[in-house]
């Protein structure tokens, strides 16, 4: 009662709840007449956590939860414990096929209309970096990091299939430890382009750590004013969307979907185009992104379960911890294993990008105010599970939205899996974890890997539709070995979808690279590529105010690029790799010719430029007024 005199109302209404639900251990350390200004500011905190979260009941309602959740974990039971799964509706398409190409189709008019939503509160723990993850180079040749990459094919997209009058839109989730260094990136950097109105960044809170199974929300370890927060995992995402009205404005302003997407995936937006066809044709409310999954890799499976005693039926991720016990009770005494026929597990595996119908999500967000299920997920000190290791918390995950799903709506999720190569690999593993995982058969997520795998997709997709491109050997640093074919890296202003690359390359079998080439094409100009030889490293330079770029009869060889081991002092983001680019010889083709190192070029490159649609066209530049410099 004595603090009654310097808090504020609310503070001291709050202590006062918190005494009562038998958080008495907060303030055992008060003394009356000292410390007022510390016992101020953890009130302060604690408020704070009772004010970010969701429910009503603030802070009260976490304890409750937690007290509940940690009594259901106590006793060991299977939270998933009646539930039959089997393998649930869906399409998988392989690129370059006539069924991925009809999918993109119908896809394509729907980017217009479609927002993207960023997670990206994670610290990557489990990736040693001390930066944030979007501020991560995405690959060595043009050291372009996540966030630049990200929101440059948003303009991209926005640029080919936009609509007139509306901008796309992007929602990136920060959190304490992610918002100062997100916001740094983007004010230096200008947005990468992006209109500062069509960003919108949502803070997630941490919530308290919780010390027992009598829910005792935990002190910081070295100190008694301060309350020891974790965070709440991806989940809050769809709480926030809610709260800071962003689904709402989305659906004012007439988008029709949502994707959800990870902080260092250089590979999703591929398969975007295809994925919404996929929600258009089979009318879904919600779309998984998936993978083949290889049985125990740590990647959640899409499963459809199906209720033995109520026949409730639901289509969600089963984290991949539990889908071995839950297969083991159920359907398979073998329990995660891979199909012999295969060699993948039944199930696909989630990689959490996600695609929600706009209208139903944002129904629901009104009716639930996005609130996820929680979990937790203590280590306990006892045998008895009375005492945990370290404070634990409640965690909740964005792919459990359709716990939240009622009537027909819960039968309208399904899945678009795509094979990982072209759509899933991210960087959240440090490299001797990656090792480890590579040496047990399952994708190493690593930065070396993330990269390697950014240049095979472009190369497959040029593979795809008859472009000529030879394989690379495989090379090994720190111990990961990926295939180091060619290396191509596209602006996304020049093919934002792969459909968008047989407009590119018109006459592919003209087009061919060799295995240790380096090809990037940058710039936001169209670009033609007719015909090209490439044994070496060209960079194609775009310029959109002075047209199209037409590359023709072009031969290049020359030194190149290639890796090299990094030794010394070195950037965390090159250590992490063990190797920087070597830059030997480059050659530059652009709208002035052709520049830097090559040699016997057979036959030079012809050049068109147009001038933008409003202007007389101009007569194509000669291949004569090219210029060797
Ligand atoms: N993230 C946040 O924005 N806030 C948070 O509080 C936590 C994370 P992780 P996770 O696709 O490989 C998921 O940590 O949760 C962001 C699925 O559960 O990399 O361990 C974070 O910044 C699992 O089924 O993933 O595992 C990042 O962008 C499997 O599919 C994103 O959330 C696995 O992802 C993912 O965070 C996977």
């Amino acid at each position: 009662t004595h603090a009654k005199s310097f808090l504020s109302p609310a503070a001291y209404d709050l202590a006062c709840k918190l005494q009562a639900d038998n958080q008495g251990h907060l303030f055992s350390h008060w003394v009356e007449g000292s410390d007022d200004d510390k016992k101020t500011a953890m009130m302060d905190q604690l408020l704070k956590l009772h004010e970010s979260y969701p429910l009503p009941d603030g802070l009260l309602s976490y304890t409750a939860n937690a007290r509940s959740l940690l009594a259901i974990s106590k006793e060991g039971k299977n939270p998933l414990a009646g539930w039959v799964p089997s393998v649930p509706q869906g399409e998988v398409l392989e690129v370059g096929t006539p069924s991925y190409d009809a999918m993109e189709k119908s896809g394509l008019p729907l980017l217009a209309s479609t927002g993207f939503v960023l997670v990206a509160g994670g610290l990557g723990e489990r990736l040693g970096y001390g930066g944030i993850k979007v501020g991560l180079p995405t690959e060595t040749c043009t050291e372009t990091c996540y966030l630049q990459y990200y929101i440059e094919t948003i303009l991209a997209i926005q640029a080919k299939y936009g609509e007139k009058g509306r901008n796309l839109e992007l929602a990136i989730m920060v959190s304490d430890d992610t918002h100062d260094k997100t916001v740094e990136l983007l004010e230096d950097n200008a947005y990468f382009g992006m209109n500062k109105a069509n960003l919108t960044l949502m803070k997630q809170e941490k919530v308290a750590a919780i010390a027992s199974n009598e829910g005792a929300i935990a002190q910081d370890s070295s100190d008694l004013w301060s309350i020891d927060s974790k965070p709440h995992g991806h989940g809050d995402v769809h709480s926030l969307m809610h709260s800071k009205g962003v689904a709402q404005k989305w659906t004012d302003a007439g988008f029709t979907h949502v994707v959800f997407f990870q902080d260092t995936n250089g590979l999703g937006f591929h398969t975007l185009a295809a994925s919404l066809g996929v929600s258009k044709t089979l009318g879904l409310v919600m779309n998984s992104l998936a993978i083949p999954r290889k049985a125990k890799q740590a990647v959640g499976a899409v499963c459809k379960l199906e209720n033995k005693d109520t026949s409730e039926v639901r289509t969600i991720n089963v984290e991949y911890n539990q889908l071995d016990p839950l297969l083991r009770d159920t359907v398979s005494k073998d329990g995660d294993v891979n199909d012999e026929k295969t060699g993948f597990s039944p199930y696909p595996g989630n990689i959490n990008q996600l695609i929600f119908s706009l209208k139903e999500y944002n129904d629901n967000l009104k009716l639930t105010s996005g609130v996820m299920a929680e979990f937790v997920n203590p280590k306990y000190a006892d045998s008895e599970k009375t005492v945990f290791k370290k404070p634990t918390r409640l965690e909740c995950m964005m792919q459990d939205y359709p716990m939240v799903l009622k009537g027909d709506d819960a039968k309208k999720v399904g899945f678009t899996s795509v094979a990982a190569d072209m759509c899933f690999s991210p960087v959240k593993n440090a490299t001797s974890d990656g090792v480890a995982k590579q040496q047990s058969g399952t994708h190493p997520a690593v930065a070396f890997s993330g990269e390697s795998d950014q240049y095979n997709a472009v190369a497959k997709i040029m593979r795809s539709i008859g472009c000529n491109l030879e394989d690379g050997e495989v090379k090994e640093f720190l111990g990961i070995k990926m295939p180091a074919g060619p290396k191509v890296v596209i602006s996304p202003f020049v093919c934002p979808q792969p459909a968008d690359y047989k407009a590119a390359f018109p006459s592919p079998g003209d087009v061919t690279i060799s295995g240790k080439s380096v090809l990037i094409i940058e710039g936001k100009g169209s670009v033609v590529i007719k015909s090209l030889k490439l044994d070496g490293t060209l960079v194609i330079e775009a310029d959109e105010a002075k047209g199209e770029l037409v590359v023709d009869g072009l031969d290049v060889v020359n030194e190149g690029w290639t890796e090299k081991e990094s030794k010394g002092d070195a950037p965390e983001w090159t250590k992490m790799r063990g190797y920087t680019m070597e830059k030997k010889e480059t050659c530059t083709f652009g709208h002035n010719g052709l520049k830097g190192d090559f040699k016997e070029v057979e036959k030079e490159a012809e050049k068109k430029v147009e001038e933008p649609v409003k202007e007389a066209a101009k007569e194509p530049v000669k291949t004569d007024e090219i210029a060797k410099t």
